[in-house]
């Protein structure tokens, strides 16, 4: 199996997280993406390239302009003035500000844009973010040219993580969708149905944001109850999609403790309206942070479970992309996403 990976990653290393209002170190570390290369490049069978660039048009068919160049622009500014090098929005655009007001104008600073590009206080934006995000985007590209080469399965091993940007608004540790800037390439250029699985221990609000009212593009998600699990927000199980795509987004909300057996035949029912909808391409949003011994997450899976799901979405005989999202058990995240790609290409 091909793995797609980068240096660049390196650039977006944030000291910090402001977690209830206080800064603790983030979980989001470059170390994380290491220890997957370190696991994967020992086993012969993983194939190491390197990304190809596609330029902005690509993130520009799924998110607003401004976001990119908010990302593109935001930490010279705001470094220029202050001269620190991690920064955080203080206001965010909360949606009862300007309750039966009509939308706010466009931001024109840094300053300005950053609560009203960003929605939350855990996703430092240093001086390489910028570079790092979009090669995020061009690694999951790459994995896709691959797949839609004729490759049964390619892995973008993506840092950072993308499932929580919306269209027009990034945060938890994601700045770019990259999920969803493949899925939408892959319908957009092939003219036909693509699945995003989503199996991040949180749910992928982004990837369901961005696709909510479309018919071509299925989003499937298992993930932490957001009765308790961030983002709090979306992910019930009553969110189905709306208009066209009325039907296309499935939620399956899931207690603490979910151990292995339960998780795998929740997975295998989530694979049974995969198969129904028709899709040409499978994209993974792969978050091992439902593992066990997961810092800041409460699911009960292990290494094994892990191979299981690799092997139920390998039965659905599709096209598999598969991009990295969280896990951040660091010393464990190699292993777990080893034994992940294994159940996918076992022969
Ligand atoms: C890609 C991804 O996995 N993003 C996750 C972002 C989660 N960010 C903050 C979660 C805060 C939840 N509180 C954890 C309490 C642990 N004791
Ligand atoms: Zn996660």
């Amino acid at each position: 199996m091909d793995v797609v990976w980068t240096d660049l990653h390196r650039g977006h290393a944030p000291q910090h997280e402001i977690n209830m209002g206080q800064a603790i170190p983030t979980y989001e570390r470059p170390s994380r993406a290491e220890t997957i290369r370190d696991e994967l490049i020992a086993d012969s069978r993983f194939r190491f390239v390197d990304r190809r660039e596609f330029g902005r048009e690509p993130i520009r068919a799924v998110h607003h302009p401004g976001l990119e160049s908010f990302l593109e622009t935001a930490w010279t500014e705001l470094n220029a003035s202050s001269g620190r090098d991690e920064y955080f929005p203080e206001v965010v655009m909360h949606t009862g500000l300007r309750d039966g007001m009509g939308p706010a104008r466009l931001p024109e600073s840094a300053v300005t844009g950053f609560g009203y590009w960003c929605y939350e206080t855990a996703t430092p934006l240093v001086e390489g973010t910028y570079v790092a995000a979009r090669a995020s985007v061009d690694v999951a590209l790459t994995a896709a040219d691959i797949v839609l080469g004729g490759a049964p399965h390619a892995y973008g091993l993506c840092r950072p993580p993308g499932h929580h940007a919306a269209s027009d608004v990034y945060g938890g540790f994601c700045f770019f969708n990259n999920a969803a800037i493949v899925a939408h390439r892959v319908a957009a250029t092939t003219g036909t149905k693509v699945t995003v699985l989503d199996v991040d221990y949180h749910h992928g609000n982004g990837t369901q944001q961005i696709f909510y009212d479309r018919d071509d593009v299925q989003f499937v998600s298992l993930h932490g109850d957001p009765v308790r699990a961030y983002p709090w927000y979306t992910g019930h199980a009553d969110e189905i999609g709306s208009g066209r795509g009325r039907g296309t987004t499935l939620n399956v909300p899931l207690p603490a403790e979910t151990p292995d057996e339960v998780y795998e035949r929740r997975l295998a029912d989530a694979c049974a309206s995969i198969s129904s909808f028709g899709s040409s391409t499978l994209v993974v949003s792969l978050g091992v942070d439902t593992y066990w011994n997961d810092p800041i997450s409460d699911l009960a899976l292990t290494t094994d479970g892990y191979r299981r799901c690799g092997a139920i979405v390998r039965e659905l005989g599709l096209p598999t992309i598969v991009l990295q999202e969280g896990g951040y058990d660091i010393e464990a995240i190699g292993r777990n996403v080893h034994a992940w790609l294994d159940g996918l290409a076992r022969p």
